[in-house]
């Protein structure tokens, strides 16, 4: 059994990906469709209209991929675990081809001296299991903690980390209330219903892990701070925060949703959705929690006469609201300050108290991409010299955090490669390496040899910051 968490007083490095932004192969060894599949398709669904049946090849070049992990000198490799390569009808028949790719993938991990750290749920939701309703039914929870059960037997002896989810908040507020997400529905107080199946999915899936002889099981949530602009933006911000917030760790903390949430989710007080034991098992279901952090959110009163923000869709419940993006910007448009992550760690410690993980953080920056004249690979030179800035910002700021007395065990990098970056498609990039669409080619780009030249001292640096609170 690899080592799980990092011990107390050691911090680690790594990097992430999942599994439809990079595998493609999207019909390959019996893989079934997913969500992606069919919502890429849609017309407009995407910013330039591609998909992830490509991606970066990674189902078949993962060897290079991993020593590409392994060259950056980090000790975690997360990745994710498709739903449909396992159980292409959502559930029932498992596909043994499914499981042997992951199988040599985390061996390869491990020959290489990388501890895995599973993801199960990373959006690719098998197609089968929406049309008979998604996650707005119980029968999905109870699917994908039968598959979280088949993936445990055959990988639980060598993944060190386990996380059950990667974001709910977008599976269910994305993609079932604003609708730019799959599966692409528009249903309002619907993703209130989806957000309690994705936290009643988690309780069951761990408990199934933990059966198998899990040690360290997580969830991976994209919490952030929600810093009013005004004094009369406070009432739309604790909405806001209730969504985005605390509807994963009400339940989590405090076995209960809370009064604040209720209040512009009422749909989490109908016993037919929450029923009986369900908050039981889904409070203390967690070993550690991931954080992914990118921006803070600073909610504003909206204009009398303007219309409801665009990002309204996804906060159910909530009074009309704008949101106030302060520059400095990264490509996608999401504002860079590290502050939020120190907010944001601190304050989910004070709350939750497991061992934390940053278990995404990075940057979209438009590239300096410079063909190499002479000589063989690397034929591209590309300087990403913003997102070397962003990364060391925030990681300083990740010290903050644990100066303040936070239990941050380690921080990964989103993420390893160019790739398929979901409603954006393949225009905003975030990796640590460039692909080129034409032939696949890895290229590491400048931020990928900064972390790789000073993951020595940048653990040093966080071990040191957290010394006074973590012997
Ligand atoms: C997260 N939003 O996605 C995911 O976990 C990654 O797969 C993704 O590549 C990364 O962050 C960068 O985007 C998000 O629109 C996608 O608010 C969109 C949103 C948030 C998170």
């Amino acid at each position: 059994m690899s080592p799980a968490l990092p011990e107390p007083g050691r911090f680690a490095l790594g990097t992430a990906t999942a599994s439809y932004q990079i595998e493609g192969a999207f019909t390959e060894d019996g893989r079934g469709p997913s969500i992606w599949d069919v919502f890429s398709q849609r017309p407009g669904a995407t910013a330039d209209g591609r998909d992830g049946s490509v991606a970066c090849d990674s189902y078949h070049r993962w060897t290079e991929d991993l020593d590409l992990v392994a060259g950056l000198g980090v000790e975690y490799y997360r990745f994710s675990i498709a739903w449909p390569r396992i159980v292409p009808e959502g559930r029932g028949r498992v596909e043994e081809r499914g499981l042997d790719y992951y199988d040599r993938l985390v061996d390869g991990m491990l020959e290489r001296g990388l501890v895995p750290s599973a993801t199960l749920f990373h959006w690719d939701l098998p197609q089968a299991l929406e049309d008979e309703g998604g996650w707005l039914v119980r029968s999905t929870p109870e699917a994908f903690a039968e598959y979280a059960d088949v993936v445990a037997q055959r990988l639980v002896d060598r993944v060190g980390l386990w996380a059950t989810h990667n974001e709910p908040w977008c599976a269910a507020y994305l993609g079932y209330a604003a609708g730019v997400h799959a599966p692409g529905r528009q249903e309002g107080g619907a993703a209130h219903r989806a957000a309690h199946h994705l936290n009643l999915g988690h309780a069951l899936a761990a408990e199934r892990l933990r059966a198998a002889g899990a040690e360290a099981v997580g969830i991976v949530l994209n919490l952030a701070p929600i810093w009013p602009e005004r004094e009369e933006a406070r009432e739309v911000s604790a909405g806001i925060d209730a969504i985005r917030n605390a509807v994963w760790l009400d339940p989590l903390v405090d076995g209960a949703y809370g009064e604040q949430l209720l209040s512009v989710a009422p749909e989490l007080a109908d016993p037919e959705l929450v029923q009986t034991g369900d908050l039981d098992r889904i409070q203390g279901s967690v070993d550690w929690l991931g954080v992914n952090y990118y921006t803070p959110v600073r909610p504003d009163v909206a204009l009398a006469d303007a219309a409801p923000h665009p990002e309204g869709g996804a906060y159910p419940g909530v009074a009309p609201f704008d949101l106030v993006v302060r520059e400095p910007r990264t490509d996608i448009g999401w504002e860079i300050e590290p502050a939020g992550l120190t907010d944001v760690l601190t304050t989910t410690w004070e709350r939750v108290g497991v061992p934390i993980i940053v278990t995404e953080n990075g940057a979209a920056c438009v590239d300096e991409v410079a063909p190499v004249a002479e000589g063989e690979a690397p034929t591209y030179a590309v300087d990403d010299q913003d997102r070397i800035d962003y990364l060391r910002g925030h990681l300083a700021a990740v010290n903050d955090a644990r100066r303040a007395g936070a239990d941050v065990r380690a921080y990964f990098v989103w993420t390893l490669l160019d790739n398929f970056e979901w409603a954006e498609g393949y225009t905003k990039t975030f990796g640590l390496v460039h692909v080129a669409s034409e032939d696949q080619t890895r290229t590491p780009k400048a931020s990928y040899r900064w972390v790789a030249a000073h993951a020595d001292d940048l653990r040093e640096a966080a071990r040191v910051a957290g010394a006074a609170v973590s012997p």
